[in-house]
């Protein structure tokens, strides 16, 4: 079920009528603006229109004005969903000057439910295209649900996140130091060095024993131990009254349609939050997660995201568990690291394809979109041989809450239930994402 060699031309079909322009300027950071612009692709094919090749939205959070040929190449992406989507770089001259908003084409996600149907695009947004000429989706998130619909519609958005969308070779080339560094070993070894690092990672091995000779296994770790999500989740992770404080400040300048909603409803205790499983791991958490599991110290470690929170405290008991611990910061020299200094969306690419590529993949967080991208990836790509570790939340709060009474060997064999449950092999599920989990008949499993 590997899905790298699918014929895929000529299957969906494209209309040569176009009913006008999409115009889309996705919000979010990397993860999200990846959804989007697969989303736009169907769309635009849903209505028949021509796309113009998203944009993305400056975000005071992520604080970086980089824009779709800053990330993946746009020749490629155009040329492989040709016979799909008409896709242009720019809108035509005529529609250039038309104040978009004034027409009443502007669309935000104000005026689309959150996973709409294809028949609310149909509704909505057909009748303006169609007397406008062009529509404009501004703050373009998540907006289009996956079930109900039409399977060519599906497979599109399968080939566009799977297929079309290649970073550029600026950060395929840094990301191939990361993971040659990583693994001190410089040739490809799956499909998904091949996909992600193009021709930086050269000459897959034929032999599967020449893999293992002189290189090292590494195990990635996407820790979703930031300070925006510490604060969001209105947890309690032991730091006492300054660290309540702090968190609270955050909130309060970070999101205050959260503070507006907490006035109006019943708290709950962070007590309550940690059994349902609402609290992101602490480093602390995931390292004795990880050595429940039988890793060893001295395990490879690359740690992606960015800022820990409290790094310096929190990181130590991990640190001494797990020394062999490598950032993208520490792997790469500071000129190296320059050209993509102030550039989030980047870095976070950087991230993607070392946690992508590695023989191991741990998530603390299955909700965060880096990390069930990166599962689909891996799923997708993978061979069956690229193994991701989700832990359940809610069960391993149960578990952490027995502290005192449960004996190592218990933990062990608890923690290792729950993470192969998480692993099980699944078809796609209804509603559920085909980017998270591509084995479905329109994506992986196509007969
Ligand atoms: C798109 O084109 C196809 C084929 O010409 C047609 O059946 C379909 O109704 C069109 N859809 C829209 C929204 O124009
Ligand atoms: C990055 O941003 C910082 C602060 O905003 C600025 O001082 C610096 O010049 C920028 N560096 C580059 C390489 O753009
Ligand atoms: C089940 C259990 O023993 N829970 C204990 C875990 O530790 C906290 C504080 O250290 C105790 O309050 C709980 O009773």
């Amino acid at each position: 079920m590997s899905g790298g060699d699918h014929n895929w031309n000529s299957k969906i079909g494209k209309h040569d009528e176009s009913n006008g322009y999409i115009m889309v300027s996705a919000n979010g950071g990397l993860n999200q603006q990846r959804v989007a612009i697969c989303n736009a692709v169907a769309v635009a094919s849903l209505l028949n229109a021509t796309l113009v090749l998203p944009r993305f939205l400056y975000s005071n959070v992520w604080k970086d004005p980089s824009q779709f040929g800053d990330i993946y190449q746009e020749e490629y992406f155009i040329s492989v969903l040709k016979h799909e989507v008409n896709i242009v770089k720019e809108l035509p001259s005529p529609l250039k000057s038309i104040d978009i908003e004034a027409i009443g084409s502007l669309i935000t996600d104000a005026d689309i439910a959150k996973e709409a149907k294809p028949i609310d695009y149909v509704r909505k947004v057909l009748p303006i295209l169609v007397r406008n000429g062009v529509v404009h989706f501004l703050g373009y998130g998540n907006r289009l649900g996956f079930d109900p619909l039409p399977s060519k519609l599906q497979r599109l958005r399968c080939k566009c996140n799977f297929h079309a969308l290649k970073f550029v070779p600026k950060i395929q080339e840094a990301a191939s130091l990361l993971v040659r560094r990583t693994r001190k070993h410089d040739s490809a070894r799956s499909m998904l060095d091949k996909q992600l690092l193009g021709n930086y990672m050269p000459n897959i091995p034929s032999k599967h024993h020449e893999v293992a000779r002189g290189s090292y296994r590494y195990l990635a770790l996407h820790l979703r131990f930031e300070e925006d999500m510490v604060a969001y989740s209105q947890c309690d992770f032991g730091g006492g009254e300054s660290e309540r404080k702090e968190l609270q400040a955050y909130r309060e300048i970070h999101f205050p349609l959260l503070i507006e909603r907490l006035k109006s409803s019943k708290p709950i205790s962070p007590e309550e939050l940690r059994k349902l499983g609402r609290c992101p791991l602490t480093p602390e958490e995931a390292a004795l997660l990880l050595s429940a599991l039988g890793f060893k110290h001295g395990t490879y470690i690359y740690l992606a995201g960015s800022q820990i929170y409290g790094a310096n405290s929190r990181m130590q008991a991990f640190t001494s568990l797990y020394p062999n611990l490598v950032t993208k910061e520490t792997l790469l020299t500071p000129s190296e690291l320059e050209p993509f200094r102030n550039f989030s969306s980047q870095l976070a690419a950087l991230d993607f394809i070392a946690c992508a590529t590695a023989d191991v993949f741990a998530m603390t967080d299955s909700g965060s979109q880096l990390s069930s991208l990166v599962s689909g990836f891996r799923t997708y790509y993978g061979n069956g041989q690229a193994p991701t570790l989700r832990p359940n939340k809610k069960r391993l709060a149960a578990i952490l809450s027995e502290n005192s009474t449960i004996r190592w060997n218990d933990f062990e064999d608890r923690v290792r239930k729950m993470i192969e449950e998480g692993q099980r092999v699944r078809v796609r599920g209804f509603g559920r994402s085909i980017y998270r989990q591509p084995r479905s008949p329109e994506c992986m499993c196509r007969t």
